[in-house]
């Protein structure tokens, strides 16, 4: 079998010639769509299947997660996945018994959702940003939920602290209740692209997926009407083709604890202001702590930087120096 017909049927879901080049002669690819305990549902090119995926569970680097290209095999009357190709893009995190854990790949737009009806914390905008940037795509920062909010003042005020910390980050406005602001999103999709969907539970990711999908592709839940928290609706990380060569969705769960894993270029980058500033240090190597002449201290006391981002830059990168240390 040639790699041309290896790949047939796979064009919407993203197959192109830098999959056709990293697919072994005579493999069987597929796409993975839906990961579950030890199984997975793979879209390959004559159609959905499900396989075991234990037989790479035993090397937790390698096991496969949704947005994978895969080669699949049959062993001992078995669908197994043989092998899982590199990946292009990928986002990480500080998962259980202090290891990487990945949560998707090879995806080309990282939509990070917050939802218009609750505050966005600007320390887990951070940490998300720099998950993201981490990942090697880019982020898209979609504000849901505009129609409940109905105060423009309120809006303009919620965008601004947004904002603050987005850096370079484009910030997209939309409601999914109402259709509302899908088009810059769909602008980053077409044929064979695929966003995923990054965001607390009960922020609108899923029915996002569904605005965009046009039919209610994955179910969604209500949230708490107190303070808008969602209940955890969604439970696997699934990829949904969106129609009419639209590109292709990843919804996933809601985060909960949100650490980068093994980020510090991303770190770096996130915190653009705080590197430029640190520029004006006297000590090339200041940490900006008790050291005289720090440029950053004197940007914070001089009301140039934000204490509280000063506060969360230090809290991370602490974290990423102790995860550096144990890994050791
Ligand atoms: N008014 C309004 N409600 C929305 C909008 N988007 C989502 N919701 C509602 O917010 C609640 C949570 O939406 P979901 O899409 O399930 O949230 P989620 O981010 O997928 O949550 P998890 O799956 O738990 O992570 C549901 O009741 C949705 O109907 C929106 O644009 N406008
Ligand atoms: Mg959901
Ligand atoms: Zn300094």
């Amino acid at each position: 079998m040639g790699e041309a017909a290896a790949g047939a049927g796979l064009g919407r879901w993203g197959w192109d010639d830098w999959v056709a080049g990293a697919v072994r002669p005579g493999a069987d690819p597929g796409r993975v769509v839906r990961v579950d305990r030890g199984e997975c549902d793979v879209v390959t090119g004559p159609g959905r299947v499900r396989v075991l995926s234990s037989s790479v569970r035993a090397q937790p680097d390698l096991a496969p997660v949704t947005g994978d290209w895969v080669e699949v095999a049959r062993r001992d009357g078995d669908l197994v996945i043989d092998r899982v190709l590199p990946r292009r893009t990928g986002l990480r995190r500080l998962g259980p018994g202090r290891r990487s854990q990945a949560l998707a790949a090879n995806f080309d737009v990282v939509g990070i959702v917050a939802g218009l009806d609750r505050p966005l914390p600007p320390g887990w905008l951070e940490r998300m940003l720099v998950m993201a940037d981490d990942s090697g795509a880019p982020a898209l920062i979609v504000l849901t939920k505009a129609d409940l909010c109905a105060d423009p003042a309120e809006g303009a005020e919620y965008r601004a602290g947004v904002a603050a910390v987005a850096g370079d980050a484009p910030i997209a406005v939309a409601s999914a209740a109402a259709g509302t602001g899908l088009d810059p999103i769909r602008r980053r999709l077409g044929p064979g692209r695929t966003l995923v969907l990054v965001g607390a539970s009960g922020t609108g990711k899923s029915r996002l997926v569904n605005a965009l999908a046009g039919a209610e592709a994955v179910p969604t839940g209500p949230v708490r009407p107190s303070d808008a928290r969602g209940r955890h609706t969604t439970i696997a990380r699934e990829l949904i083709l969106l129609p009419g060569d639209g590109g292709l969705v990843i919804d996933t769960p809601g985060l909960r604890s949100l650490s980068p894993w093994d980020a510090e270029a991303a770190f770096h980058r996130v915190f653009a202001d705080l590197q430029r500033l640190s520029a004006g240090c006297r000590f090339s190597d200041c940490a900006h702590g008790a050291e005289p002449d720090c440029a950053v201290r004197s940007a914070v006391e001089a009301g140039d930087l934000d204490p509280r981002r000063f506060d969360r830059y230090l809290a991370l990168r602490r974290e990423l120096a102790e995860q550096r240390a144990r890994r050791r």
